[in-house]
């Protein structure tokens, strides 16, 4: 097996409105997660206008990383973190997105966040905006889709440089940002929440006021703010690295028929590449102008556009990867549950998880491969693991959580990237998703638990919020102790 670099970035992922909680201390405005209720695997979770009193909204406290994260921190060193991933609340810095001034306290929380993981020998990966732009500029601007949100992100981007310089050099701009090319996405990644109160978040299913138009405006938009931030990045301090984040996932055809070949071709190219192309190769992938036409999109690309996108190319490629898609052009082919993206189909080589997602750790190689061989940048891997239920038990005094199926998933996704450094592949660092539990993005419970760390909370937001170490915790260890030599 291939050797992982000596300077491998081994860590973990978080996001600020799933750990931070302390939704409105400080100054911090409203988010849009913060309008979010919580569900379940077959419950969607629901979005408000307003909070509703008395009601179980998850990000409000979260875990509360906001009041412990020293602590936590300390415990992502304990396992020999390299990196420690997470992502600056727009709304701490300018809680209505469109401040006439930032707000200090909540830049300072920041830096003493970045300077306890320096302090610790922890590089910090800062994503700019993880699914909560500020709620203000949601209702008061109808989020991305509207272009004034361009210049405020820039703004508040490179009043991020300026005030982290030094402390932070590895940044991504929008955490998935191909979320939205799916209806979903209006919400988490584009800020365009519905009129309504109180409508349902239903995966995968078209939305009602979805337009598909305006969403991939939306897109545009944010494909132009991050090539500006790109430059900006730079411009501030060459030593920053910029990446783009995308979810991504290998897609495999459900038969050798050629129109299943094609449909593959076909998501694929939605799931990865047309966010790729844009971040990395700084225009539209050629099959574009096809897709907006046959889709009656009317994409509104301004003069100068072209030019900040083919300046802003980013410096590595990020992505996520949990689960690998099959698809089916037979309706009739029996589709899976709990996909965020599309209805898949049931891939009968494959298991899944408690929450449906397929698990395929050679997918995971495969599309290492895909993605190098297009870009040839550096890739990162900057989210992946197991969404679990488990158990807190009490043993001999002490408490515990043992989750083999934790350590199996992880070691059989780290096997295959070290294949797939073998393979000739350039990959930095591996950030898996979730290093302590917290809430879920997807269904908002805390049930679906991805860490090594336990945090006792409950589904509907009881708990002592004390932390646990799980036994993958000791495993994880030894695992960046060896340089990923020892998987255990
Ligand atoms: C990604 C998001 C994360 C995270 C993860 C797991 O899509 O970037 O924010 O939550 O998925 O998903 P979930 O929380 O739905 O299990």
């Amino acid at each position: 097996m291939a050797k992982f670099p000596d300077n491998f970035l081994w860590g973990g992922a978080i996001a600020a409105n799933q750990a931070e909680g302390a939704y409105l201390e400080d100054g911090k405005g409203l988010s849009v997660p913060d309008m979010i209720k919580g569900g379940t695997v077959d419950t969607p979770r629901m979005i408000t206008t307003s909070v509703h009193e008395g009601e179980y909204y998850p990000s409000h406290e979260a875990i509360d990383f906001y009041h412990r994260y020293r602590d936590d921190i300390k415990l992502f060193a304990e396992m020999g973190f390299k990196c420690f991933r997470t992502s600056i609340n727009w709304g701490r810095i300018f809680p209505n997105g469109d401040d006439a001034e930032p707000n200090q306290a909540g830049i300072d929380f920041y830096r003493s966040m970045f300077q306890e993981c320096k302090d610790l020998g922890i590089e910090p990966l800062v994503t700019l905006s993880h699914y909560e732009l500020p709620y203000a500029l949601a209702k008061n601007y109808g989020g991305w889709a509207n272009r004034a949100l361009v210049d405020l992100f820039v703004r508040y981007a490179r009043l991020c440089f300026n005030e982290f310089k030094g402390l932070v050099r590895y940044w991504l701009t929008f955490n998935e940002i191909n979320c939205l090319c799916a209806p979903f996405g209006n919400i988490y990644g584009g800020g365009v929440v519905p009129d309504e109160d109180n409508v349902a978040l239903d995966y995968g299913k078209p939305f009602a006021w979805d337009d598909i138009s305006r969403r991939y405006q939306a897109l545009h938009h944010q494909f132009v703010a991050s090539a500006l931030a790109v430059t900006a990045a730079h411009e501030i301090d060459p030593a920053n690295k910029v990446g783009c984040m995308i979810a991504s996932r290998a897609v495999y055809p459900y038969s050798c028929k050629p129109e299943d070949m094609l449909l593959s071709q076909e998501t694929a190219r939605m799931a990865t590449y047309y966010c790729g192309d844009v971040h990395v190769r700084g225009a539209y992938p050629v099959w574009a102008p096809r897709f907006w036409r046959e889709r009656g999109i009317h994409l509104e690309q301004q003069p100068g556009d072209a030019e900040i996108l083919a300046a802003g190319c980013v410096d590595f490629f990020s992505f996520s990867y949990y689960k690998s898609s099959t698809v089916a052009s037979d309706p009739s082919v029996p589709t899976a549950k709990g996909n965020v993206f599309y209805d898949d189909a049931v891939n009968p080589y494959l298991p899944v998880s408690d929450w449906g997602w397929a698990i395929d750790p050679k997918g995971l190689r495969w599309l290492l491969n895909e993605l190098y061989d297009r870009y040839r940048i550096p890739l990162m891997i900057v989210e992946n693991g197991l969404g679990a239920a488990d158990e807190l038990v009490d043993e001999d005094g002490e408490k515990r959580v043992h989750d083999p199926y934790r350590i199996d998933y992880m070691r059989d996704h780290i096997e295959q990237m070290a294949e797939a450094i073998d393979d000739g592949v350039d990959l930095m660092g591996y950030t898996m998703w979730g290093p302590i539990d917290l809430v879920s993005a997807g269904t908002g419970e805390m049930k679906k638990r991805y860490g090594f760390i336990y945090v006792d909370k409950n589904n509907d937001g009881t708990g002592t919020l004390d932390r646990y170490r799980k036994d993958s915790f000791y495993w994880y260890k030894h695992v960046i102790e060896t340089n990923g030599e020892d998987l255990g």
